[in-house]
């Protein structure tokens, strides 16, 4: 992303689907399901059934995985009245370098990535470190359908329907010591399964590093997710386990996590030690903050195409903020950005 201008999309306008076809799918399906806690639920959020996602790849999760995934409480949180990105665009235009630069190269060469077996290291500042069989961590976890818009730094944006569990359930289970205030997150390094990690692309210094403050780890709309769309995380989404911060730019969702550190001081990031003029530790979505080489004020809501760019107003904390403002009262945005 610090070498590319935000372009036209290479999404195709036969992709769109129009948010009137999806809310009527939507309002032909029956049944109830438990309201969920975070935000009132719109009037056809009645349905608890994944197939109404049009045109999804089917999945082949592990069996724990496809049980639990099949129990998920269905739209915990959603987004009013905005299309669900169809899946054919969340999963091919993509942003993960270690399959290379382009937005189609994820989904192309994510299938060497091997996710079984999984597992993350908790370590640092924590009473209970350890190392976690990928099923093992995710099993005393309910899962949840959360509906959230991604915006990347970039000026592009989506609507993903992600299926995981509050990051802030795992930290209460591994008890944060007083020093801990930030967490650090990081992905597999693999330059075997991994073309990016052996090409020339220099410029990062793998592993792809991120980070949090401990109070911003904590919110309950930060979640780690497993899943999407009704199905398990495709690779080039950041199988099988990958962070979802949605009031933040795309960058700071880092996939494919193996290791998750709580530490005393501001980890060095991944975008931010490759340009921090351009990429910040906080990276909240602010339409008043501009990228020193492009506007934030607007963003293209994906699919768009040449002759329907479907530009949008950026929201600030893209549109979360009634929820995450508090956790920024006091700081100067410009300059914490
Ligand atoms: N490990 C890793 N995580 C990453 C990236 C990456 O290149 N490597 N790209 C980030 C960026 S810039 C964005 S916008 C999102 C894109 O997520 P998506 O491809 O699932 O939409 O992933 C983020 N997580
Ligand atoms: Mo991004």
């Amino acid at each position: 992303m610090l070498i590319k201008l935000p372009s036209t999309s290479d999404s195709r306008e036969s992709d769109v689907t129009p948010e009137s076809l999806y809310l009527s799918r939507r309002a032909l399906l029956g049944g109830s399901f438990a309201v969920g806690a975070m935000a009132a639920l719109p009037p056809w959020a009645n349905a608890a059934d994944p197939s109404l996602y049009a045109d999804v790849e089917p999945g082949k999760a592990p069996a724990w995985l496809a049980d639990k995934l099949a129990a998920t409480r269905w739209q915990a949180m959603t987004v009013k009245n905005e299309a669900i990105t169809p899946y054919k665009d969340a999963t091919h235009y993509n942003n993960f370098y270690e399959f290379g630069t382009d937005k189609g190269d994820p989904a192309k060469n994510a299938g060497s990535l091997k996710t079984e077996p999984w597992s993350v290291v908790i370590d640092g500042e924590v009473g209970k470190p350890g190392r976690y069989a990928l099923e093992d961590f995710v099993k005393p976890h309910h899962l949840e359908e959360r509906i959230y818009r991604l915006r990347c730094v970039e000026a592009w944006s989506m609507v993903i329907p992600w299926i995981g569990f509050p990051l802030a359930d795992v930290l209460k289970q591994v008890e944060p010591t007083s020093k801990a205030r930030y967490i650090r997150f990081e992905t597999l390094q693999d330059p075997q399964s991994m073309p990016g990690q052996r090409s020339g692309f220099a410029l990062i210094d793998w592993p792809y590093v991120e980070g949090l403050r401990l109070d911003e780890a904590m919110h309950p709309l930060t979640i780690l997710a497993v899943g999407m769309y009704g199905r398990e995380l495709p690779n080039q989404n950041g199988a099988p386990l990958r962070l979802v911060v949605p009031w933040k730019y795309g960058f700071k969702g880092v996939k494919s996590i193996v290791r998750i550190s709580l530490v005393s001081e501001q980890p060095s990031t991944t975008w931010q030690s490759i340009a921090a003029s351009e990429y910040g530790f906080y990276a909240n979505v602010n339409p008043q903050v501009d990228h020193p080489r492009w506007s934030q004020a607007r963003e293209r809501r994906l699919p768009s195409g040449l002759f329907s760019p479907n530009v949008r107003q950026t929201e600030m904390f893209n549109g979360y903020a009634e929820e995450v403002a508090s956790l920024y009262a006091g700081m100067d945005l410009r300059k914490d950005y």
